[in-house]
C-alpha cells in the first residue's frame, strides 16, 4: 500500500497582515493527525459492523453540486443522494412530468443551485426528524425535504433577493425558517447605475412559514439596508422570540469587496425582535410589494409537483416599527452568528477579527432599555459595543468562521486561516483544546449543535480545501468532511471521508427519530396520479394530437404494455409508468434509447412520467434501469417508430388478464432477503 506523506502544510493565507501568525499556527503543529488516528483506536469508534446501523443521519448540503446528501456517522457512509436544486438522472428528480415543476421559478426552470446550509426541523428547539430545509444560495429558493421518503417536497423561490445565504434557519418551533439576502440589489430589481448603490440597493429578510408542509410562503419581508447579509440564527429560551444576522460590507461598497468592504473594524449583527415584527404586520403596518415568485409543492396524494406563481409580499420597513431591529457592532467581517443552548450568548465568528466576540443577549437588552446608542443607520439603532458584549475569546486562532456548542457549557469554533477547530469554554471565554483539520475548514457541525439540547459526542468538520488526504483526482481533489471525537476533555480525530460538490453546512440527528417514521412503499390503492395504471388490464397507448400517452405498469419482471407500435416521428410520446409493487426497496427504473433527457426510477406505488421525443424511424427497445429480480435484464420491450403520416395503427399489447402481484410472485423466482 502507498501511504502520501501527510505532513501539515503551512495554512491558507487570506490575509495579508495575518501571514506570519499563520505560519507560526501552521509550524507549531508537529504531530499529524494520522499518526494520532493510529496510536489511538479512533478506527474502532467508527467501525460500524455489518448488519448493524450508523448511530446518527447527517444531511451534508452538496455545495455547487445542488444536492444533499445522507451520510451515516460515525461510519462516513453515503447513503443516499437527494435530489434538490439539481436534476438528478439517477433517480430523474428533475426530468420526470412528476417532478419538473419544483424547479420552476420566475427565471423558467433554473435546474442547478448552489445548496449552503440544512436545518432540520425542531420541537420545542430539539431537531424533531420530520423535514429538512436546504437553501439555493444563487437563484434564492428554499426547500423542504420529507424525512418519511427523503424527497423534497417543496420548494419556494425568494424574491427581493440577490442570493439567499443566510437561510434557512428555523425558529425552535419551526413556525418560521429565515432566508436572508447575500447580495443587495434593487428592490424591485431595477434598470438602475451600479454607482447608484448607497441610494438604490437594498437588503432583505424574509420570515418563512414552515411549519405546514405544502403551505411555505412568505409572512413577511424586512427591508435593511444595503449591505451584505451572511448567516443568520434564532434566539433560543431567553432570547427566543428574537433572530440574528451576521452581516460584511457595511461600508456599501460596491466595487473590489475583497479590499473595499473590509475597511471598518466592525460590522454589525442585526438583531431581530421578530414578535415585534408580528405585532406591526398584524397593525398593518406592512406594506404590500409586488413581488413575483413562485411556489412548488409536491402534492401528497397524486404525488405530482404543481406550481402557483405569487405576487405580493408584506414588506416592513423598521422605520414603521420601532423596535424591530438593533444593530450589534461586531469585529470584523462577521460570518457565523451561532446562540449558545442556554440562548444568552451570541457568537459571532469574524473572519478577519482577532478575537471571537460573544455578545449577550440580556446585556443587549438592558442597553436597548438605557438607550445605549452610539448613532443610527437607516433608522435602525446602532448599540454600543461595550455595553453589549458578554465576552471575548482571546487568541483563539485566525479567521473564525463557524461555532456549534456540545450542550456541556464548551463552544468550538472553526478557524479557517489557521486551519483547526478550537475549543472553549462559555462564560470563562477560556480556550481549551485545539485539533488541526487539513485543511482549510468551513462549517463545523455537533448533532444538535445549534439547538437547545446538542447531542455532544461527535463534531464534523467540512473542509473548503482538502490536499493531500486522499488518491489524487486530477486538479480537483476530492472535499473532505472530518469526524471528531468531542466526548472527552481533549478533541480526538476518528475518520476522514469525502464528500461531493463543497460541502457548506450539515446538520445531524439520532437516527431513532427519523427511522421510526419511516415510509416503506406507497400505498397503491391512495395513488391519485391521474395517469396512474392500477393493473395490467387498465394499461395501454393512446393519440391526443401530437401526443402519444402510454400507460404502463412496471412488476417484476416486465413492462406492460411491451410493445408499442404506431408512434410517428413528430411525436412526443410520455410513457407514464406506475410501478405496481407493494414492497420496500422494490423500486423499478424506465430508460428507453436515444432519450435525449433521463430514465425515471419509480418507487413501490408510484406513477412517474417521462417524455421521450423520437428523432428517428426504427424500433427501439426500452428496459428497466434497476436492477429488480433475478429476471430484471427480461424486463424489456419496444417501441416502434413509423414515418410522420404512417397508417401504422396505434397498438400495445394490453394482456386481457390482470396480473396481480401475488400472481405474479408465484411465477418468478425471488431472491431471499436478509433476515432483520
Ligand atoms: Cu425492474
Amino acid at each position: 500500500m502507498r501511504r502520501f506523506p501527510f505532513l501539515p502544510k503551512p495554512a491558507l493565507l487570506f490575509a495579508a497582515g495575518a501571514a506570519a501568525i499563520a505560519v507560526f499556527y501552521a509550524c507549531s503543529r508537529t504531530a499529524t493527525n494520522t499518526s494520532d488516528v493510529l496510536a489511538g483506536n479512533a478506527a474502532s469508534k467508527v467501525y460500524v459492523a455489518p448488519g448493524t446501523y450508523d448511530e446518527y443521519y447527517a444531511f451534508l448540503s452538496g455545495g455547487y453540486n445542488g444536492q444533499v446528501m445522507a451520510y451515516g456517522l460515525p461510519s462516513g457512509r453515503l447513503l443516499k443522494l437527494i435530489g434538490v436544486f439539481s436534476q438528478n438522472p439517477e433517480t430523474g428528480w428533475g426530468y420526470s412530468e412528476e417532478t419538473r415543476p419544483m424547479l420552476q421559478t420566475t427565471y423558467g426552470l433554473v435546474p442547478w443551485d448552489d445548496t449552503h446550509h440544512t436545518e432540520l426541523s425542531q420541537t420545542a428547539g430539539v431537531p424533531d426528524g420530520r423535514w429538512l430545509f436546504v437553501n439555493g444560495n444563487n437563484t434564492p429558493r428554499v426547500a423542504r425535504i420529507d424525512l418519511k421518503t427523503f424527497e423534497t417536497t417543496e420548494i419556494l423561490q425568494i424574491p427581493n433577493a440577490g442570493g439567499g445565504h443566510a437561510s434557512p434557519f428555523t425558529t425552535p418551533d419551526t413556525k418560521y425558517i429565515i432566508s436572508a439576502t447575500r447580495f443587495s440589489v434593487p428592490v424591485p430589481n431595477a434598470d438602475v447605475p451600479i454607482p447608484s448603490y448607497k441610494q438604490n440597493f437594498k437588503g432583505t429578510l424574509s420570515f418563512i412559514t414552515a411549519d405546514q408542509p405544502g403551505r411555505m410562503d412568505i409572512a413577511f419581508q424586512v427591508m435593511m439596508p444595503g449591505f451584505n447579509y451572511d448567516l443568520g440564527h434564532a434566539g433560543k429560551d431567553v432570547s427566543d422570540g428574537w433572530f440574528f444576522f451576521t452581516m460584511y460590507n457595511t461600508e456599501q461598497a460596491y466595487e473590489k469587496l475583497e479590499l473595499n468592504a473590509s475597511q471598518k473594524d466592525k460590522d454589525f449583527i442585526a438583531a431581530v425582535n421578530y414578535r415585534q415584527a408580528e405585532q406591526c404586520v398584524a397593525q398593518g403596518k406592512a406594506k404590500a410589494t409586488s413581488s413575483d415568485y413562485f411556489h412548488n409543492v409536491l402534492d401528497e396524494k397524486t404525488r405530482m409537483a404543481r406550481s402557483e406563481r405569487r405576487t405580493s409580499v408584506k414588506m416592513l420597513d423598521p422605520r414603521d416599527c420601532p423596535g424591530l431591529v438593533y444593530f450589534l457592532p461586531t469585529p470584523k467581517s462577521p460570518h457565523g452568528v451561532d446562540i449558545d443552548p442556554s440562548g444568552e450568548y451570541i457568537v459571532a465568528g469574524g473572519k478577519l477579527a482577532t478575537v471571537i466576540p460573544v455578545h449577550s443577549f440580556s446585556r443587549m437588552q438592558k442597553a436597548i432599555a438605557d438607550k445605549q446608542f452610539e448613532s443610527d443607520v437607516d433608522g435602525i439603532p446602532v448599540l454600543k459595543y461595550a455595553s453589549t458584549i458578554g465576552g471575548e475569546v482571546q487568541k483563539p486562532g485566525l479567521g473564525p468562521l463557524h461555532t456549534e456548542f456540545d450542550g456541556k457549557g464548551n463552544a468550538y469554533t472553526s478557524m479557517f486561516i489557521s486551519s483547526e477547530v478550537v475549543k472553549w469554554k462559555l462564560g470563562t471565554w477560556e480556550v481549551l483544546d485545539r485539533m488541526p483539520v487539513y485543511y482549510s475548514v468551513g462549517h463545523i457541525m455537533i448533532p444538535g449543535g445549534d439547538s437547545k439540547k446538542p447531542w455532544g459526542k461527535y463534531l464534523l468538520a467540512m473542509n473548503k480545501i482538502t490536499k493531500d488526504r486522499y488518491l489524487p483526482t486530477g486538479p480537483e481533489l476530492a472535499q473532505s468532511a472530518q469526524l471528531i471525537d468531542i466526548s472527552g476533555d481533549k478533541m480526538k480525530m476518528l475518520l476522514d471521508f469525502p464528500t461531493l460538490g463543497e460541502p457548506h453546512y450539515a446538520q445531524a440527528i439520532p437516527a431513532d427519530l427519523v427511522t421510526r417514521t419511516s415510509m416503506k412503499f406507497h400505498k397503491l390503492s391512495e395513488n391519485r396520479n391521474p395517469d396512474i395504471t392500477a393493473s395490467e388490464a387498465a394499461g395501454g397507448i393512446r393519440r391526443e394530437g401530437k401526443k402519444v400517452h402510454v400507460n404502463m405498469v412496471a412488476i417484476r419482471s416486465h413492462f406492460a404494455p411491451d410493445n408499442l407500435e404506431g408512434v410517428q416521428l413528430g411525436d412526443t410520446v410520455l410513457f407514464h409508468v406506475t410501478n405496481i409493487e407493494q414492497d420496500w426497496d422494490i423500486v423499478h427504473g424506465f430508460g428507453v434509447m436515444g432519450a435525449t433527457n433521463s430514465g425515471i426510477v419509480i418507487p413501490p406505488g408510484e406513477t412517474r412520467t417521462i417524455k421521450w421525443i423520437p428523432s428517428m424511424v426504427g424500433v427501439f427497445p426500452f428496459y428497466c434501469t434497476d436492477f429488480c429480480s433475478a429476471l430484471h435484464q427480461e424486463m424489456q420491450g419496444y417501441i416502434r417508430v413509423s414515418p410522420a403520416g404512417s397508417n401504422v395503427a396505434l397498438s400495445a399489447n394490453v394482456s386481457a388478464k390482470a396480473a396481480t402481484q401475488v400472481e405474479r410472485m408465484k411465477q418468478v423466482p425471488r431472491a431471499s432477503s436478509a433476515p432483520r
